[in-house]
């Protein structure tokens, strides 16, 4: 079997190979690979534009993105942030020796249900991290109620969430700042890359010195720093693809169509709804397989990788089943019902640029 028979969730969306590759060009022209190149600086401003905010500061992925921006809005104790996410999002804590703490979702958002965030606050609490999960914004008036009165900072992980508003404003201005992940399986890729979109002027100073190990200036070291450049070459695939980036969102649009009309039919598979009131990306396709459904969860994956239809849990089990977390808080589940519940019945399918209405049908038709 070829791998490009093969369906996964996924496959990266390439804009115009040409336009790439004169911008390959034009960077050995420039003999300017790194360190805040032409084309990082282009990128920056064309996505701070796109997203409506003050400051874009492009990273070498999301996981170091949202390790920056943890650090430098000094969080530290503990954070709350749904269990119910990409594990990146505990990592990035851990990694720094911030306990994160696991809170349950929202059963019809999927996102952190801000009325369970008082349970876990201690004296330790320094922080609230939502997750736009899928896309799909999290309850922001909500969650900046119970920062408020809790004195907690709060940022968002919008990895999933390029291209989406919440009530009209683009996600990338809520909060203390908001990161993304342009990884090359997100509806806009930069091979690897991602950044932070924030309106505040000194956290978006303190981050892009913290990016660039802390220099303030030639031989001038004013913070603890680390390596968070994303390289010309990315940005030059960034440029690209944001060249199609309606185009690409337009794609998921019609697929999420598609599988809609074809699933709704099917009893025990319900597909996950995006607001349409809003502007979505439409890069999940995601649905719950239900007790109704005549197979389990598992069988049905196990007989659609089969036809080589490569449906995956994301984010099954969910991260406090995760190591070191399973291990540190083996009890953490019984507060996280609807993470437990819903991330038993996930299944997330194939959509962007590599299927077509036809692939779709076909993939429904097996259900
Ligand atoms: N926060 C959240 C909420 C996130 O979802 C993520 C990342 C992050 C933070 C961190 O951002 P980054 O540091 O990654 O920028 C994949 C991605 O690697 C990861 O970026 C993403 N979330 C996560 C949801 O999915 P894996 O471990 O599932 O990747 P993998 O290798 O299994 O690939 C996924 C599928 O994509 C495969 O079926 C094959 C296909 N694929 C992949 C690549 C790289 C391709 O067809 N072509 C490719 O080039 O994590």
């Amino acid at each position: 079997m070829k791998d490009s028979q093969i369906l996964h969730v996924g496959k990266p969306n390439i804009g115009s190979r040409e336009k790439f590759f004169q911008r390959m060009n034009q960077i050995m022209d420039n003999a300017w690979l790194t360190n805040r190149g032409p084309f990082v600086i282009e990128l920056e401003k064309k996505i701070a534009a796109y997203l409506g905010v003050r400051h874009f500061i492009s990273m070498c992925n999301g996981t170091v993105a949202l390790e920056i921006a943890i650090r430098a809005m000094c969080l530290t104790g503990e954070v709350i942030i749904p269990s119910l996410t990409f594990i990146a999002t505990a990592h990035a804590l851990q990694w720094q020796e911030i306990q994160p703490v696991f809170c349950d979702i929202d059963p019809v958002s999927y996102c952190i249900d801000p009325k369970e965030i008082a349970r876990h606050l201690t004296p330790r609490t320094t922080g609230i991290i939502g997750v736009h999960l899928y896309g799909r914004p999290c309850d922001m008036d909500a969650l900046r109620t119970v920062a408020e009165n809790h004195n907690l900072r709060l940022m968002f992980d919008a990895a999933h969430a390029f291209g989406c508003s919440y009530q009209g404003k683009m996600i990338g201005g809520f909060g203390d700042c908001e990161i993304f992940s342009f990884h090359a399986t997100k509806v806009f890729n930069t091979f690897e890359g991602g950044g932070i979109a924030t309106n505040n002027d000194a956290l978006a100073e303190k981050i892009r010195l913290m990016q660039n190990f802390g220099f303030a200036g030639y031989d001038n070291v004013i913070y603890i720093g680390i390596n968070g450049k994303m390289p010309e070459i990315s940005a030059a695939m960034g440029l690209t693809n944001f060249e199609c980036i309606d185009e690409f969102i337009e794609i998921n649009r019609m697929n999420y169509q598609v599988y809609r009309e074809c699933l709704k039919n099917i009893k025990g598979i319900k597909l996950m709804e995006y607001d349409e009131s809003d502007q979505c990306n439409w890069q999940y396709i995601v649905a719950e397989v239900g007790d109704d459904y005549p197979l389990k969860r598992e069988e049905l994956i196990k007989k659609l990788h089969a036809e080589n239809i490569l449906v995956r849990r994301y984010f099954w089990p969910g991260c406090h089943k995760m190591e070191p977390y399973r291990s540190y808080y083996p009890n953490a589940g019984l507060l996280l019902p609807n993470t437990e519940k819903i991330s038993s019945r996930l299944l997330v399918f194939p959509t962007g640029t590599a299927v077509n209405q036809e692939i779709i049908r076909r993939i429904c038709s097996l259900l």
